[in-house]
């Protein structure tokens, strides 16, 4: 049987950090995918080894010591074992050339933070074709000063080298009135997400509208970008209110100074996957909530459209924003 061609070849998943290997194991994608939790805690990687599909141990297999410069030291040690894998990985699945590359960060601490810079420039600098998705999840407000400033100056060398899509703790946890309970829902919420996006980018039929690689490169600018998620029944449900519903409260709180000097214009870009009819009229209202927005530049504007029989997810994706180091960030995020 005929292999069918994926939108985007994107074959793998990878995390670093201990938190960002929890969210991992809640990536939920068929076995032609590969899990891969990269990890300097031997007892983090064993709890999770059962829901991926490699673990590579990286320095003394005892943690980084919340310590970004040891975070990225170890990583630097075993970078050309991740590299062996993902290319088994390509060999395995006969993939010439990875398209799409996304890779989950926990910041905070010492591996994950230690990590972003340099994993994201070696894979840059590695798959050149790859156009990488790196998810960077930033902590909760009460783990206190410190944690924040690691998490936002690893932040800010890591964006300088790709725009990193930031999902706040705080943010997707807002509601939740204990510790252990948010983290359940931020996991499965983000890893859920993750695995759909992964799924509407390697579709392989229901294609009614597709993107390039190169589409998908431009939307991504500026350091950070952000993305939400909502499912309906089917894409006739969807109306301004639903997309209000989701454009309205982003997953990350940064300064952005909308029009002052000049308006650093944000780009869009949507995903729209399920069934339904795909009327002109629920289209319509999405393109013309989009251009109603005066901060939004609509010059690039192109929807990944799939008409397939499933609930209907729609993604929505916003770039363009800038990480101002400065100490207001702290603690206002
Ligand atoms: N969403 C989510 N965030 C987590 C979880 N565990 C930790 N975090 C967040 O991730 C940040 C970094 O923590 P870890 O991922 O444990 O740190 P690490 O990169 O393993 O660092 P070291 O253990 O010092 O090497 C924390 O400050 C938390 O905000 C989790 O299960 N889910
Ligand atoms: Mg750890």
């Amino acid at each position: 049987m005929a292999i069918k061609q994926k939108l985007f070849n994107a074959p793998l998943v990878l995390s670093f950090g201990s938190g960002a290997g929890k969210i991992l194991s809640k990536v939920s994608l068929s076995d032609d995918y590969y899990k891969l939790a990269v990890n300097s805690s031997e007892r983090d990687l064993s709890i999770i080894e059962n829901d991926v599909d490699v673990v590579i141990c990286c320095g003394s297999g005892r943690g980084s010591a919340m310590e970004p410069q040891q975070g990225r030291l170890d990583l630097s040690t075993r970078l050309s074992v991740l590299f062996n894998k993902i290319d088994d990985i390509r060999k395995e699945t006969k993939i010439k050339e990875i398209d799409l590359l996304p890779a989950i960060f926990s910041l905070g601490h010492g591996f994950g933070s230690g990590s972003l810079e340099l994993a994201l420039s070696s894979l840059k600098e590695k798959y050149k074709d790859a156009l990488l998705m790196p998810f960077v999840i930033t902590p909760f407000t009460w783990e206190g000063n410190s944690v924040i400033r690691r998490a936002y100056e690893a932040l800010s060398k890591g964006c300088k080298v790709h725009t990193c899509f930031v999902i706040s703790n705080e943010q997707v946890g807002a509601g939740c009135k204990d510790v252990s309970s948010s983290y359940e829902k931020i996991n499965s919420h983000i890893g859920n997400l993750i695995s759909i996006m992964i799924r509407s980018f390697s579709a392989t039929d229901g294609l009614l509208q597709t993107v390039d690689k190169s589409d998908l490169s431009s939307f991504m600018s500026g350091d950070l970008a952000t993305v939400r998620h909502v499912r309906i029944k089917s894409a006739d449900d969807l109306n301004v209110e639903t997309i209000k519903h989701i454009a309205g409260e982003r997953w990350l709180k940064v300064v952005y100074k909308a029009f002052k000097p000049a308006p650093p214009k944000l780009k869009v870009f949507y995903i729209m996957d399920g069934r339904g009819a795909f009327s002109i009229s629920s289209l319509e209202a999405v393109q013309q909530y989009i251009s109603d927005k005066e901060y939004v530049d609509t010059s690039k504007l192109k929807p990944l459209l799939i008409q397939r029989n499933k609930d209907c997810d729609f993604v929505w994706m916003e770039s363009g924003f800038n990480l101002a180091i400065d100490s207001n960030v702290y603690g206002v995020y």
